[in-house]
């Protein structure tokens, strides 16, 4: 069935929840609900992605090679799994990004599938034209996807119950979440989101 709308979680993986390599305060937090959302979306038939940070192990995204961020979600190590509690159904579309080592992605829509087409080209085939998101973290990757989402026109729900973020300033999920409802994306949570599913 084609459907306008989707799903994206954004990079749950272990190396950003408490315990992993690059962890955001209470990332593993958001799991439960965004189980709940991947549950609803997959209910009524529509597409979840799944983003995942998919470094190889020399990066200038990573300090010790000229970068800002410690060693985290290197390909293929336990740091780069998704974390064990998502419950990602089998159609889950996963997505990969981070793998050129001359290159910072924040963003989903650098990001390719397992046969390497990109986010963009995805969601253009398939009719998407309105995106869900949340995840990790709210002031780096889902506010990068989220800003790039509305330049390429599509209508964004920010999932307010289901992201975290860094903070490496105290204030800087809330400053990524005012700038991303600046530039047009709407904040919902579950209870409001049977109306729009
Ligand atoms: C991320 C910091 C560094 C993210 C990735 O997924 O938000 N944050 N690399």
């Amino acid at each position: 069935m084609r459907s306008e709308k989707a799903l994206l979680a954004v990079d749950v993986q272990n190396d950003f929840c408490p315990g992993g390599a690059l962890a955001v305060p209470e990332g593993d937090k958001i799991i439960p609900a965004i189980n709940k959302y991947i549950e609803i979306f997959s209910k009524n038939k529509l597409p979840v992605f799944a983003s995942r940070d998919w470094h190889p192990a020399r990066t200038k995204h990573f300090k010790k090679f000229g970068g800002q961020w410690p060693k985290h979600c290197i390909q293929n190590t336990k740091g780069a799994e998704f974390h064990p509690a998502l419950k990602l159904p089998k159609e889950a579309i996963i997505l990969s990004k981070g793998m050129d080592p001359g290159k910072e992605s924040y963003s989903v829509f650098q990001s390719v599938d397992s046969g390497g087409t990109g986010f963009l080209v995805l969601l253009s085939d398939s009719g998407i034209r309105e995106l869900f998101i949340g995840g990790l973290a709210t002031d780096y990757c889902v506010r990068w996807s989220v800003l790039d989402a509305l330049k390429f026109g599509f209508k964004v729900w920010l999932l307010t119950d289901a992201i975290k973020g860094v903070n490496l300033k105290p204030e800087d999920s809330e400053e990524a979440i005012a700038e991303m409802v600046s530039r047009g994306a709407k904040k919902t949570n579950f209870a409001q989101l049977g109306k729009k599913a």
